[in-house]
């Protein structure tokens, strides 16, 4: 069998023929690592850009994260104990009194299909949480989300903790949400702004080079 099946199954959304492709793979001793990079992500990269240039929609992004998660529960037993080369680890989160959570939990599923480790702290993390956690786990890039024009302004909280940490230069900063913009990131210091989920992922990669 060809990994080309499983990443266009992942591509397609279909967990159950996902699982039972890898499955096939894993009979046929396929490197497991093999089949996480060059199916799963593989398959996440280009759902990603197809979000992203419009030919993808929400709902069918989810489908392609949860047939990449159905295949990823067979491999990830194989693989554990042995280091998966991660491209860097991410905090990500939705602001204090946010609750918002479908976009970035978006991201969040993008991220981890680009190969990155990430922490998802849920909705309404206060900024000290945000930095704690990123210290916490020697984080590169902390992730804030905002869906309201009033919580929107907590991310500049959070970099303020992270200069009173004295942490500043360490970890980088990522933010998005609909209310959210270039101009608006730039104003509040951050590193870089992404105004969808396949964005986030090449924003991650471009930061991390
Ligand atoms: Co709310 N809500 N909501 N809501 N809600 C909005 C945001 C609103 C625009 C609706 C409106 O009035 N037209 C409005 C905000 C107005 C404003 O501030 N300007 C609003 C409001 C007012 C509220 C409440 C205050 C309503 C009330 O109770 N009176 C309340 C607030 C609760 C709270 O958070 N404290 C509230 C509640 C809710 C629900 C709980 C009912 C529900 C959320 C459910 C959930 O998330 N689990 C909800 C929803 C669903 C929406 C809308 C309809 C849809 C949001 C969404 O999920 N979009 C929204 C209206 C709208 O946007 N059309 C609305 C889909 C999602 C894929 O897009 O989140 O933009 P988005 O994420 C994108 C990009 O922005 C980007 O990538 C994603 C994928 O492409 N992105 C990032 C997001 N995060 C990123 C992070 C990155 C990079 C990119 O880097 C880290």
């Amino acid at each position: 069998m060809s990994l080309e099946e499983i990443t266009s199954a992942v591509i397609a959304g279909q967990p159950e023929k996902v699982k039972e492709l890898t499955q096939k793979a894993l009979d046929e001793k396929i490197d497991p690592d093999s089949i996480i990079n060059d199916a799963f992500i593989a398959g996440m990269n280009v759902v990603g850009k197809r979000f992203k240039e419009g030919e993808m929609y929400v709902p069918e992004v989810l489908m392609a994260a949860k047939a990449m998660s159905a295949g990823m529960e067979l491999v990830k037993p194989l693989v554990t104990g042995q280091s998966i080369p991660s491209k860097g680890t991410i905090v990500i989160g939705t602001v204090k009194g946010d609750l918002h959570d479908i976009g970035k939990n978006l991201v969040a599923m993008m991220l981890e299909g680009s190969g990155f480790e990430v922490i998802n702290l849920g909705v309404d993390v206060a900024p000290e949480r945000f930095v704690a956690v990123a210290k916490e786990k020697n984080a590169q890039i902390i992730g804030m989300s905002a869906l309201l024009t009033t919580t929107m302004l907590c991310m500049k909280d959070t970099i303020e903790v992270l200069k009173e940490e004295g942490l500043r230069d360490k970890i980088k900063v990522i933010v998005g949400g609909a209310p959210v913009s270039r101009d608006f990131a730039e104003e509040i210091g951050a590193d870089g702004f992404a105004p969808d989920a396949g964005s986030a992922a090449d924003l991650c990669e471009e930061i991390l080079s």
